[in-house]
């Protein structure tokens, strides 16, 4: 283990005895959900992995230490810090906050990174980052980060803020398999299809477990994406969200926000827009995402003892 890794006992003891961990990151606690309702959620999302039999680790940088498995102090604490003194950390940026002992919310890049380090498998969020819409260079590095990292990330498709037929295409480019569960085009984030073909769909978590399987036994260094469609009962009206994400991504344009600030900014306005429906949606697909991550990394569990 590398020694710049904090873990909580609970999860070094499950990572030693080969029991199912499910990591979670913590940009969407800091800059993806307001307080409270960010620290309830992550608080949700762990318990969700636990009604699986799996142990959770959200993963974050406390003063400068990469944290696996925060406890519910801890992440109140990064909850409460105002945005601007916790670093948003994709790959650019994790060496640069455990050098200058900083605090940092891990961005899906960032948390398989460190998931990997730990010898976490399996990890659930909410939507992936993505190609920006008008902006085809701006390429979220967690699409970099699944071409090379071994992590099976549980998803809810790309958020529908993205321009998703060029984030498919980018996930093809870096040789990411997208496996639809339970369904066979990618989900939209708030709403449970784009419509664009994704393959091949499952319907269980034993199948997302063989596969994951089967990549390791090949010795494949890539990662895996596994989509799941928000909950039918939580699912936000595709034509309404997209008459957000067109306002509020114009309105990103407008006032000149830029980078790493887009997709923060572009979540929080869609949430207003729409009257917290928007939020609604991704809380119910944060929570389902974290249980399914939970039942995945139970089977492969069985898988390993097999
Ligand atoms: N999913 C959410 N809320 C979020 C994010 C994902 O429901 O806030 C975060 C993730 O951490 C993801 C990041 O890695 O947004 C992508 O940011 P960017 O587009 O700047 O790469
Ligand atoms: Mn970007």
């Amino acid at each position: 283990m590398n020694p710049e890794l904090t873990l909580a006992s609970e999860v070094a003891d499950a990572l030693d005895t080969g029991r199912a961990v499910v990591a979670l990151e913590s940009t969407l606690i800091t800059h993806g959900l307001p307080y409270p309702a960010s620290v309830e959620t992550a608080l949700a999302m762990e318990a969700a992995v636990r009604e699986t039999g799996a142990v959770p680790a959200t993963i974050a940088i406390l003063e400068g230490r990469i944290t696996v498995g925060l406890s519910p102090d801890q992440i109140d604490r990064l909850a409460s810090l105002p945005r601007g003194a916790v670093r948003k950390c994709s790959r650019r940026d994790l060496a640069v906050a455990v050098g200058l002992r900083e605090n940092g919310a891990t961005t899906v890049a960032g948390t398989m990174i460190v998931a990997h380090m730990a010898g976490i498998q399996v990890f659930a969020t909410g939507g992936i980052g993505g190609v920006h819409r008008g902006h085809p260079f701006d390429v979220s590095a967690d699409l970099i980060e699944l071409g090379r990292t071994p992590v099976a990330v549980v998803c809810a498709g790309a958020k529908s803020i993205l321009d998703l037929p060029l984030t498919l295409e980018a996930l093809e480019t870096q040789g990411v398999p997208v496996i639809g569960i339970g369904t066979d085009t990618l989900p939209a984030f708030y709403s449970r299809s784009s419509g664009l073909p994704i393959d091949p769909r499952i319907e269980t978590p034993q199948q997302a477990a063989a596969v994951i399987a089967a990549a390791r036994r090949l010795g494949m260094t890539h990662g895996l994406l596994f989509a799941v469609p928000v909950p039918v009962e939580a699912e936000f009206s595709a034509t309404a969200a997209e008459a957000a994400i067109q306002q509020a991504t114009a309105e990103a344009e407008a006032q000149g926000v830029r980078g790493r600030d887009v997709t923060p900014f572009v979540l929080k306005r869609v949430a207003e827009i729409t009257d917290g429906q928007s939020r609604r949606a991704n809380v119910a697909l944060l929570v389902n995402n974290a249980r399914v991550g939970g039942q995945i990394a139970v089977a492969l569990e069985a898988v390993a003892q097999s």
